[in-house]
């Protein structure tokens, strides 16, 4: 009686042949699962099955990469890359939630930084060639107090790696950032083309849904060449929906 109070028993259950046994320790019920799975590989395994030694994952289309700007101390045009550092990259569902669960929310970040999610291979940079013919859809709101900065950029960031904001299968999306600034937010969709028009069209309104923004709130298409030459990411708005 002493020896069974000292190695507490666990209880495995097997849900598909409605069955309970008793086992020693972790170690023997973790054996005792693995040896079901094997018996029956038509198993579907789930986070369920034994949530401490789940590791399977669902790949994303694309292998993301999170990148940070840090506040610049002065003139940030002078060294815009030195302040771009990357963080991590990654290619499942599993991993984007554990990198999300582990970082400052947009709302926490001190003014004059960036988040910047991009496709893994992509700079977030108008030089970058997948970037320099391209563009993006922004949304600006100077009254910070009436948004929910974390809900739009969490709603972005699940319609990017998701693939919601994509035109339609036309795979534009390079990425995306979250500028955090004393006078606004803004919250954009970087595309690598604008050739073609519906799809530009398209990926707007799809942005535009995800945000969930009222038919009196805009969102605005500006190319990454007119920033370069204007050296502000203020660049006149091409298209509007
Ligand atoms: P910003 O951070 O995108 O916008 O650009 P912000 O702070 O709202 O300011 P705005 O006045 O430009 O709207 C801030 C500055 O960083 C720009 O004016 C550029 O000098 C520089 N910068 C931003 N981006 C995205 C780039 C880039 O891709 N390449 C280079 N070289 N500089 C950039």
């Amino acid at each position: 009686m002493a020896d069974a109070e000292a190695t507490p028993t666990t209880t495995v259950v097997d849900e598909k042949a409605g069955l309970t046994e008793s086992v020693e320790t972790p170690a023997q019920a973790v054996q005792a699962s693995t040896e079901s799975e094997s018996a029956d590989p038509e198993k579907v395994v789930s986070v369920f099955d034994d949530a401490s030694h789940f590791t399977v994952k669902h790949p994303l289309r694309h292998k993301w990469t999170l990148w940070y700007t840090k506040p610049a101390s002065a003139g940030r045009s002078a060294n815009w890359s030195d302040q771009l550092k990357e963080i991590i990259s990654f290619d499942s569902v599993e991993e984007f939630w554990g990198v999300y669960n582990n970082i400052p929310k947009a709302s926490e970040l001190p003014l004059r930084s960036d988040y910047h999610l991009f496709r893994t291979g992509v700079r977030p940079e108008w030089e970058d060639e997948q970037n320099s013919k391209g563009g993006k859809w922004a949304y600006q709101c100077q009254d910070k107090q009436s948004v929910d900065i974390d809900k739009l950029w969490l709603n972005t960031l699940l319609g990017t790696v998701g693939e919601t904001i994509d035109g339609n299968g036309k795979d534009q999306v390079m990425g995306i950032v979250a500028t955090i600034r004393k006078a606004h937010y803004r919250i954009s969709v970087w595309i690598g083309s604008f050739t073609d028009e519906t799809v530009v069209r398209n990926i707007g309104l799809q942005f535009k849904k995800c945000l969930e923004l009222s038919d009196k709130e805009y969102v605005d298409f500006a190319s990454h060449t007119d920033a370069a030459s204007s050296g502000s990411s203020r660049a006149r708005s091409r298209l509007q929906v």
